[in-house]
């Protein structure tokens, strides 16, 4: 190229990361509503009682009840052989978990088939079923027909109401129920349509459209908890630990909560907006019974509704236990109903339960469980002796160093800027010759350049996500002109993994470990910074309906790459901003890029306990906060609350003045010296807990009503938890406070 195209393009460049960056500030207007997102503005809009599904031909097969959801006119309508059956399974697993799978029937010729999430059910779970031989049909009081029920664990049943098409758990004996979906008739299932003649089927939302090439495709529903005091679960939120209602007269919020990844810059400490995670599991908690699940495995957008009292006050449908029942209402996208039920009835059975289905979360090694040190960007080599002998002169113990993406030549990923990072083997060695360890970062945006070998690779391979047109999807991010590896894909996961060899990634060393960002997948000159959902994966899967999993598959093959490398004998440690159902097996996750505030360092806890109460354990919040400068007094309120997050990392953007722990004045030094002190005095704890999380689901970090499940009063406090079940933490959330009230 000549000179002069070079600096065109740098200058263009340059311009164009400048527009991102001044528009990247948190703009509501940025990111779509509900009311702005067809299939949730269509749900939203539908009335109690509108399902007129029932189910028939209700039998046994394969060790399960299986049946199909016909409308009521179906035999009589005239059109009916337009209209086709829903095919619907229920399994019964051990230890109290029913599934739920809902989906068209592919006899009946739908133009492809939906999607269904791969690689999150563990293939253990399948040993876990219970082959049906027995039914029994029963008129339930105040029926009009019969409904099946089967025995699901000791002192539960599992019901499917025949008409209205109804399926719920409750106890034997009393017959109090559970959970139940659909009691408030709100089912509604979109089939596939192939496009007609004429047909548009696009959807605009600011300046991108999207195309529906199978037309509208989403599911919605309404699940009812019973004798619930509250709900809670469902991350990605930054929002209290007990979900707020959504829905009815008078409530807070006015959204739905949303799960749907999203790079969303300046997040604000109080909303129900999807940011970087999804995971679709909802727990509610009550005095009177205990704890219940509901997952739904499904990684199209989707939306939740919590309700609140009197939402259905005009419904006339009646339901049992009014007043302690908790409804909500879920709407997706696209994919299938692949729904689990659990029990509980105790908090922790309900997480065991969860994890039996997605599995339990990975075993860390001991030096991740203690403090790291991270800012965008330790500048070079000289940056990184610098900080790492401070650490010794000021007695502070640390065991990570992490290096940010200004550490790469051009935001090639693998590759090491030679200018400031001459000797990475050197620099590592030197690290781990005290026991310590570094951390750099790979996204998954890689950049379109010909003498860059993944890039290479990745497009004679033909390894990248296609556009709607089936060319290499080119996207905007840091490396300017970008593609992105189809994760979807197991043969491209193996390729990725190898890229971690110490043969590919050059100036790699064994004490290496890995950071994973960006893969919501955050596409600056995408809709809302992301991916077009009309973008295709492997077999012809559709982005809108993997999204939520694009970054768990990014992660997992990541984990598989370090675990390469080490040929089985190394525990991986990757750390992903991303994260899904399942991402527990991968590795640790971080809540992104929260502010230097007060209000950021409170709703932190929230954040932690939720992810860790939805089967991730390992997680903690920047500290310090990400963006702006935090008071001392601040910072050091953070590492005292830090000290005690599963996931300990201090870390800042590179506008910020720098804030190592020794800059602050002596006073302040020796307070965070001290925090940091407890975490090392804690390791053993910290690490004993992380195995009883790698053994049985339990989080490292706990809500209160975890441990003391019939005290009331814990159940929405999320200002203070447990570490395990012996310490209690109470973070101090405000400026001036010397003890907590
Ligand atoms: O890689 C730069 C940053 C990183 O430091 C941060 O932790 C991530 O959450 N990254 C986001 C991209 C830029 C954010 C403004």
């Amino acid at each position: 190229m000549k000179p002069q195209m070079r600096n065109l393009n740098l200058f263009l460049f340059l311009l164009l990361s400048l527009h991102f960056i001044s528009v990247l500030s948190w703009k509501r207007e940025e990111f779509r509503n509900c009311n702005q997102t067809p299939f949730c503005k269509r749900a939203r809009a539908r009335k109690p009682g509108s399902c007129s599904l029932l189910a028939r031909h209700v039998i046994i097969s394969d060790g399960d009840v299986t049946a199909k959801l016909l409308p009521k006119n179906h035999e009589t309508s005239e059109d009916h052989h337009e209209i086709n059956p829903l095919l619907l399974t229920l399994s019964l697993y051990q230890d109290g978990v029913l599934r739920l799978k809902i989906d068209e029937d592919p006899s009946l010729g739908p133009p492809k088939k939906r999607f269904e999430v791969p690689d999150v059910i563990v293939p253990e779970f399948s040993n876990n079923k219970l082959w049906l031989q027995r039914i029994s049909t029963e008129t339930i009081d105040g029926d009009t027909g019969p409904s099946s029920i089967v025995h699901l664990a000791d002192g539960y049943e599992a019901v499917l109401r025949h008409d209205p098409f109804e399926v719920y758990v409750r106890e034997k004996g009393s017959g109090n129920r559970v959970i139940s979906l659909n009691s408030h008739g709100l089912f509604d299932f979109e089939p596939l349509t192939a496009k007609g003649e004429g047909e548009e089927w696009e959807e605009s939302f600011r300046e991108n459209t999207d195309t529906r090439p199978y037309g509208p495709q989403s599911i919605s529903f309404d699940v009812s908890f019973y004798a619930a005091d509250f709900v809670y679960g469902i991350p990605e939120h930054a929002t209290s630990l007990a979900l707020k209602p959504t829905r009815g007269p008078g409530v807070e919020y006015s959204e739905p909560y949303r799960l749907f990844n999203l790079d969303v810059f300046e997040y604000i400490h109080d909303s129900p907006f999807g940011i970087y995670g999804s995971i679709p599991f909802m727990i509610s908690h009550g005095k009177s019974r205990g704890t219940s699940g509901f997952f739904w495995l499904n990684a199209a957008e989707m939306q939740i509704d919590v309700m609140g009292a009197g939402w259905d006050a005009d419904s006339g449908i009646s339901l049992p236990s009014e007043k302690t029942r908790i409804d909500t209402f879920w709407m997706s996208e696209a994919g299938i109903v692949d729904a689990f039920f659990f029990v509980g009835p105790g908090p922790k059975d309900v997480v065991r339960q969860y994890m039996s289905v997605t599995g339990m979360p990975a075993m860390p090694q001991l030096f991740a469980t203690a403090y790291h040190q991270c800012r965008w960007n330790y500048r070079d080599e000289e940056d990184v002796e610098d900080v790492d002998s401070k650490f010794d002169e000021h007695n502070i113990p640390y065991d990570v160093l992490w290096l940010d993406i200004e550490h790469t030549d051009g935001k090639r990923y693998f590759t090491w800027d030679r200018m400031l990072f001459p000797h990475p083997e050197e620099m590592q060695r030197k690290l781990a010759a005290k026991g310590r360890h570094m951390v750099t970062i790979v996204d998954p945006h890689i950049k379109r350049d010909d003498s860059y070998n993944v890039h290479k690779e990745a497009t004679k391979k033909g390894y990248y996500v296609k556009d709607a047109s089936g060319n290499d999807f080119d996207g905007w991010c840091w490396s300017g002109s970008s593609s992105y590896p189809d994760m979807l894909n197991p043969e491209i996961r193996s390729w990725w993994a190898d890229r971690f060899s110490f043969e590919h990634y050059v100036g790699s060393t064994p004490s290496l470990y890995i950071w994973n960002d960006m893969n919501e997948p955050s596409v600056f000159n995408g809709p809302e910074l992301t991916m077009p959902r009309d973008a295709l994966h492997y077999g012809d899967v559709e982005h809108r309906e993997l999204h939520n999993a694009y970054g768990y598959y990014f992660h997992m093959a990541t984990a598989n790459g370090l675990v390469k490398r080490g040929e089985g004998k190394d525990r991986p440690f990757v750390l992903s901003r991303a994260l899904f159902a399942g991402s527990q097996r991968h590795g640790a996750v971080w809540t992104g890029d929260n502010s230097a505030e007060w209000d950021h360092l409170r709703v932190s806890v929230p954040m932690v306990l939720t992810l860790g109460l939805t089967g991730l354990p390992f997680s903690g919040a920047d500290v310090g906060g990400f963006f702006g400068n935090p008071e001392p007094e601040l910072l050091v309120r953070w590492y005292q609350l830090g000290a005690y997050y599963p996931f300990f990392r201090a870390h800042a953007h590179h506008d910020t003045k720098r804030r190592e722990p020794w800059l602050f004045g002596e006073r302040n030094t020796e307070l965070i010296r001290d925090a940091i002190h407890v975490r090392y005095t804690l390791i053993p704890y910290f690490y004993t807990l992380f195995r009883e999380a790698n053994t049985s689901g339990v989080p490292v970090v706990r809500p209160l009503w975890m441990e003391f499940p019939s005290e009331e009063a814990t159940f929405s406090n999320d200002e203070a938890f447990m570490v395990g079940n012996s310490i209690l933490v109470q973070g101090i959330y405000t400026e001036d406070i010397f003890s907590a009230s």
